[in-house]
């Protein structure tokens, strides 16, 4: 089957909100296709679009429930066949985590999976943190880097929060902050005087590579 055919029927089984659907698209695509491909170009699209049906109404908060669920049991089956991440030799510490308040983390796991797949060392701290912890963690651990994801305008504000609270530790020149999520821009990054932004997961290696 050709890869546009492959990666279409996995963005449609998200969009039918089907877990079993999914299972099985992703199943056939994985036996031709690299899991990060699998992942940005298949499971995100259809998860995008899904956003997209539920914001016109064609679509309700069950169904994206249902599509967020089988979209991560999607993104499992293919970490399983990533590569773990040299254990030797790590690339730089990183802290990821989605900010207080807000509950979206499937984007927020794929850069994590990612990050460490690519050879960081990463403390992924879930969903809903406090701005307090990111920098906890980060010190306890020795984190060259913080992530920071928000997926709603409203919970927007905590990434600059966290950079706020790193500046009055004294700590904001010594790590980069990462700032990522549907609402986040390259021009909310410069603003809030974060180091980058990451559009997507392997956006997020390619910057965290440059900078660590
Ligand atoms: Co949710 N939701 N939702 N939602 N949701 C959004 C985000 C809206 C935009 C939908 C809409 O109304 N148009 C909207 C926010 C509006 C706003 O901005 N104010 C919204 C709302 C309103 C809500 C609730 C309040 C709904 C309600 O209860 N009435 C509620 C939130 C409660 C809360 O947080 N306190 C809610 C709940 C849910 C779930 C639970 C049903 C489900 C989340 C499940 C989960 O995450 N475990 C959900 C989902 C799935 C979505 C949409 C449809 C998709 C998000 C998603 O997973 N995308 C989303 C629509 C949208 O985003 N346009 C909608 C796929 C991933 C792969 O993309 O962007 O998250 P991503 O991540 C990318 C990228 O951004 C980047 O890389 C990732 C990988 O490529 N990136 C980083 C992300 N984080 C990064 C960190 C880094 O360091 C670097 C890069």
């Amino acid at each position: 089957a050709d890869t546009e055919a492959l990666l279409n029927e996995v963005a449609n089984a998200v969009i039918s909100c089907k877990k079993d659907k999914v299972l099985e698209a992703v199943e056939k695509a994985k036996a031709e296709l690299p899991p990060e491909e699998i992942i940005e170009k298949g499971l995100s699209a259809g998860m995008n679009q899904v956003g997209v049906l539920f914001e016109r109404g064609k679509l309700f908060l069950p169904h994206v429930m249902m599509a967020a669920d089988a979209m991560s049991a999607g993104v499992k089956l293919l970490e399983e066949s990533m590569p773990e991440g040299s254990q030797e030799k790590k690339l730089g510490v990183i802290v990821n985590g989605t900010v207080e308040g807000d509950v979206h983390d499937i984007g927020k796991s794929i850069v994590s999976t990612m990050l460490q797949s690519a050879g960081f060392e990463v403390y992924d701290l879930g969903r809903d943190v406090p701005v307090r912890n990111f920098i906890e963690k980060a010190k306890e651990v020795n984190a060259g880097m913080i992530g920071i994801s928000a997926l709603m305008t409203t919970t927007l504000q905590g990434q600059r929060e966290v950079i706020d609270l790193l500046k009055e530790e004294g700590m904001r020149s010594k790590i980069k902050v990462m700032v990522g999520g549907a609402p986040a821009t390259q021009a909310w990054a410069e603003k809030i005087g974060a180091d980058c932004y990451a559009e997507n997961a392997s956006e997020a290696v390619a910057k965290a590579k440059e900078l660590l």
